[in-house]
């Protein structure tokens, strides 16, 4: 899936290392009050708070949680094309608020002919060709491979939620269940409104008698990565978060203004981030924040990422000194063995660690069976 690189915005993207700025990054162990962070305690009941409130309001907006009913309906629409070695479930999520409602819609693959309960791998799809009638690209999404391994896996469309485009994404779950959010500066935006379907996803596998919830694990590229990620900062159950060349607004750090920046996102993309992002636009050196910040909100649960060497556009560099950074929480917080000791520039194989991982490979931007397979080496190691 090769995106083409739109320069559109008005400042030409930087490619060029030493035109970098010098990183004036928030230190993730020192509260708003100046306060030294060490224990877990002080993390969870203080500094963690601080970094989520701001993720929400000047980033991602919010992911509203509440709602009335929801209803799971099992359907029968499409021929399964793995019926020699998994069951297939395709599942209307109904969910209702304010006597509205609204319907997503699941696919589902169990390995068989065993019972389970198998740990679950879930894809947030967003490819042009796959909105819910065709199941599957086998080339972005591995069924057999994954049910081979004894996985079960779930996708669901991104446009099944909120459709992604300027001029639509509200004519989903925004208007439909949480209209309040509209033109609120920190409202839900289309990642919200698909970390919110992630989330009802879950409380369907959470239900499901042959899966394992315990050992799930949330899979995102590129814009979806981005999703991945908010998705997991505010939803504990996940136990693995994997985010393939999320590039800026996902693992990048935004400061560092290299290949796509604030001001490029935000003019192609106006429906994902809340508009509070705006602020930011050519002006990254005064976010309160950086993406080395969001790994931490998931920790002590495990956080991959990986990048392509031709992916400028998403900053490989920026995206390996996200988790780098990012994983201090996992380390010096959690106590895991979660210390990447290399640079960028040094290392070469994937860097697998206690609850982090990294790798990079050659090639485009993408997410093709050579980053599934290194990834799931992560997930054996990380779910038991
Ligand atoms: C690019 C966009 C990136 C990334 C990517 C994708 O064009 O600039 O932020 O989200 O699309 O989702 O493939």
């Amino acid at each position: 899936i090769l995106i083409p690189l739109n320069t559109m915005s008005q400042t030409p993207p930087n490619y060029n290392e030493s035109k970098v700025p010098a990183l004036h990054l928030p230190d993730p162990f020192v509260s708003e009050k100046g306060k030294l962070i060490h224990t877990v305690e002080d993390w969870e009941k203080t500094r963690r708070p601080e970094i989520f409130r701001l993720f929400e309001s000047e980033v991602y907006g919010q992911l509203p949680k509440d709602f009335e009913a929801i209803s799971f309906e099992v359907v029968k629409e499409n021929a399964n094309p793995f019926s020699q070695i998994a069951d297939l479930e395709e599942v209307n999520i109904t969910v209702g608020r304010n006597g509205k409602s609204h319907t997503i819609r699941i696919n589902f693959f169990l390995p068989k002919p065993q019972k389970g309960p198998f740990p679950v791998i879930l894809l947030i799809n967003y490819l042009p060709n796959y909105p819910d009638g065709k199941l599957v690209d086998e080339a972005f999404w591995p069924v057999r491979e994954l049910i081979q391994r004894g996985l079960a896996t779930a996708s669901f469309h991104v446009e099944t939620v909120a459709p992604d485009d300027a001029k639509t994404y509200q004519n989903g779950i925004i208007s439909t269940l949480y209209p309040e959010q509209i033109g609120k500066s920190d409202g839900l935006k289309a990642f919200g409104a698909w970390g919110w379907a992630a989330m009802r996803a879950m409380d369907y596998l959470e239900q499901h008698p042959r899966i394992d919830s315990k050992k799930s694990v949330l899979v995102g590229h590129s814009r979806t990565g981005k999703t991945a990620l908010w998705t997991s900062a505010n939803d504990p159950r996940w136990a693995i978060t994997y985010a393939n060349e999320s590039g800026c607004g996902g693992a990048a750090l935004s400061k560092r203004k290299f290949g796509e920046t604030i001001e490029a996102i935000n003019t192609r993309f106006p429906h994902w981030f809340a508009d509070n992002f705006l602020k930011y636009n050519g002006k990254e050196e005064s976010l309160p924040l950086d993406q080395h910040l969001l790994p931490g909100l998931i920790a002590p649960r495990a956080v991959y990422y990986s990048s392509a060497r031709e992916d400028r556009w998403a900053d490989p560099k920026g995206e390996y000194l996200g988790i780098q950074l990012g994983s201090r929480i996992a380390s010096e917080i959690y106590g895991k063995k979660a210390v990447f000791e290399k640079e960028f520039e040094e290392f070469e194989g994937p860097v697998h660690l206690e609850s982090v991982g990294y790798h990079i490979r050659e090639g485009a931007h993408d997410l093709t069976w050579e980053d599934w397979r290194i990834f799931l080496e992560f997930v054996e190691k990380n779910l038991d």
